[in-house]
């Protein structure tokens, strides 16, 4: 097979190129591209160094693309990569709304990538941590309301919001100030309740890219999902608190088991102990994290849960490598 990345120099690149030094996929050649600021330097992969091309302006010489460098190349160039025969697998939101476009997480809907027409569409990071802890417990106990609200990390914002915190905080630490550049306002010592652009509703895209991707996911387009996302000045790894209101009851213990189960999921909910998810602990894991599962307080059949999952893989690379590995191992590639 032929791989290629788009954006292999940025945040989600370099993770792709690790998810794929482990992947079952039969790679004989991999591409990487990036801006022509780029074009000559050098990667490595199992073994060799690769070096990296500018983009080109029309097809890709790859079995499959694997896009991350941004929404308006994407919306460019896929429908050329696609001409030239190529299946494109999507990180950015250019095509997620697109009833055309399979939009996937493999532990939930796994078999939608398969009726993709050339670009299948990976979800936004918050959405695919959330909906990996979530989906089995919809499945099992159905679901009325899902409420979440979002602590996320600055790498969200690719490489440039990793360097404005460290760097910021430095300033700050020196008694310097850093204007803000890739965030609206400092983050060094702050949380910012503001992630993309605000929409009509007073939502913010980010929380809305939530409530449209859960029911896309889902397949359920009457889903009450309502979403508050804020900024926190961590590296890696975003953290969300979800509470849910199911339609037949559940126990946290009938839930902690029911997870327990469930693919690409650890359950870390021994409080006694001070065992819970948190960034730290799940940054660098395949698995999403969920713990402090409990009886909700204002749901009669609520539950509340608190999920850490490492948005630069479950949320972006991760997922990609693995639809291409549901797609090569239910025969739907070359
Ligand atoms: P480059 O490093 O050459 O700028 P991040 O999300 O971490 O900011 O990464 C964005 C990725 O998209 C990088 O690999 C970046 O490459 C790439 N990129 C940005 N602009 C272009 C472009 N015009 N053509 C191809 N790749 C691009
Ligand atoms: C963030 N979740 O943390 C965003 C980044 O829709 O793919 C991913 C945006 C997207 O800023």
């Amino acid at each position: 097979m032929k791989l290629a990345i788009v954006g292999a120099t940025g945040a989600v690149g370099h993770e792709l190129m690790k998810v794929l030094e482990g992947s079952r996929l039969p790679i004989d050649e991999l591409q990487l591209y990036a801006s022509p600021r780029s074009a000559g330097k050098q990667m490595d992969f199992r073994g060799e160094t690769l070096t990296i091309q500018a983009m080109p302006k029309g097809a890709i010489p790859a079995d499959v693309i694997l896009a991350s460098a941004g929404g308006s190349i994407s919306l460019e160039m896929a429908p050329k990569w696609v001409e030239g025969g190529s299946v494109v697998i999507d990180n950015s939101s250019a095509f997620r709304y697109d009833p055309q476009v399979p939009l996937v997480v493999p532990e939930v809907n796994g078999e939608a990538a398969l009726k993709h027409q050339g670009i299948i569409a990976n979800p936004n990071c918050t959405t695919a941590i959330a909906a990996v802890a979530v989906y089995p417990i919809y499945q099992k106990y159905g679901l009325k309301r899902m409420i979440v609200s979002t602590y996320q990390a600055t790498s969200g914002a690719g490489q440039k919001g990793i360097e404005e915190l460290l760097e910021q905080t430095r300033a700050e630490l020196s008694g310097e100030t850093l204007a803000p550049s890739a965030f609206v306002h400092p983050i060094s010592f702050n949380v910012i309740p503001h992630i993309d652009a605000f929409q009509d509703n007073g939502y913010t895209k980010e929380e809305m890219k939530v409530v449209w991707e859960t029911r896309k996911i889902f397949g359920d387009e009457s889903l009450k999902v309502s979403c508050t996302a804020v900024r926190i000045p961590t590296q890696r790894t975003h953290a969300e608190a979800i509470t849910l209101e199911l339609e037949r009851p559940a126990t946290p213990e009938e839930v902690r088991e029911l997870l327990a189960q469930a693919a690409g999921v650890e359950v870390r909910d021994d409080v006694a102990q001070k065992v819970y998810p948190m960034p730290l602990t799940a940054t660098g894991k395949y698995d999403v994290e969920v713990g402090r599962i409990r009886q909700s307080l204002v749901f009669d059949q609520g539950i509340e849960l608190f999920v850490a999952g490492d948005q630069l893989l479950k949320g972006a690379a991760l997922n990609a490598v693995q639809i291409a590995e549901y797609l090569h191992e239910h025969g739907a590639l070359k």
